[in-house]
């Protein structure tokens, strides 16, 4: 049961939450553990990533499985309430429902996953619309710098607008050739695989380009505003 989250109305708690970037107001036992860890550094290894010789980047164990990690809450978004909207720093804000979304041109993409937490797992097979292809349409102004990621329950995460159109990122609807599990964020998240998968959201609401770059939920609590695990970017320095 979960009606207060698929409101059909585009504008959803994500927007009304005071101040956006805040989040779901009670940090969970989760969050103040991972806040913690970004205030010890903990993990950081300091030796730098060779991406061309490694493929697992430093401090990172490899698993098999999937781990599913949010903020203890799982939207339920029915394809029937489906919506997405890209507004902010663009020259034609845009909005797609499920028909029109599933309408766009579509890309597979096979990716490594780089948890800050130190897990990676290898070769996950997405399906989606690349972040180009959404980029293309709605036309960021020349003042636009990055986006504000936002999502159904309530968690925000920023990144450079150049990290957003990295080629092999994409909004994805389905993974191993299976539609996105809602625990693994579907309807449809953003995979944006060079960097740790915080920067990924799951249940993706909207994108809102913005002319500075602004730190979202886990940013605000310590960790890194840009997140590459070759450089081992786990936290910020301060
Ligand atoms: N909407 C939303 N997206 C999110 C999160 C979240 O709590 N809410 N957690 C992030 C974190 S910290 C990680 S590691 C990945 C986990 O994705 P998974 O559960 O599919 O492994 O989702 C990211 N995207
Ligand atoms: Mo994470």
């Amino acid at each position: 049961m979960s009606d207060h989250i698929h409101d059909p109305a585009p504008e959803d708690a994500t927007t009304a939450a005071p101040p956006p970037e805040a989040g779901p107001a009670e940090p969970t036992k989760l969050t103040a553990t991972k806040t913690r860890w970004a205030r010890e550094h903990r993990f950081l290894t300091g030796r730098p990533g060779q991406p061309a010789r490694d493929r697992l980047p430093p401090g990172q164990h490899l698993v098999q499985d999937w781990p599913v990690l949010d903020l203890g809450e799982q939207p339920d978004v029915p394809l029937a309430a489906f919506r997405l909207d890209v507004t902010g720093a663009v020259e034609a804000p845009a909005s797609w429902d499920w028909t029109a979304f599933m309408a766009l041109p579509q890309t597979r993409r096979v990716s490594d996953i780089h948890c800050v937490t130190t897990w990676s797992r290898y070769d996950n097979a997405w399906q989606g619309v690349t972040t180009r292809t959404l980029l293309d349409i709605v036309r960021p102004t020349a003042d636009a710098r990055a986006v504000m990621l936002r999502s159904h329950d309530g968690y925000t995460t920023n990144l450079l607008l150049e990290d957003f159109a990295d080629p092999d990122a994409l909004i994805a609807h389905s993974w191993e050739g299976a539609p996105l599990s809602r625990v693994h964020g579907g309807p449809v998240r953003v995979v944006v695989p060079h960097l740790y998968f915080w920067k990924s959201a799951k249940w993706l609401r909207k994108i809102e380009v913005i002319g500075a770059d602004k730190a979202g939920f886990w940013e605000r609590r310590g960790y890194h505003m840009r997140g590459e695990p070759w450089a081992e970017q786990r936290y910020s320095d301060d």
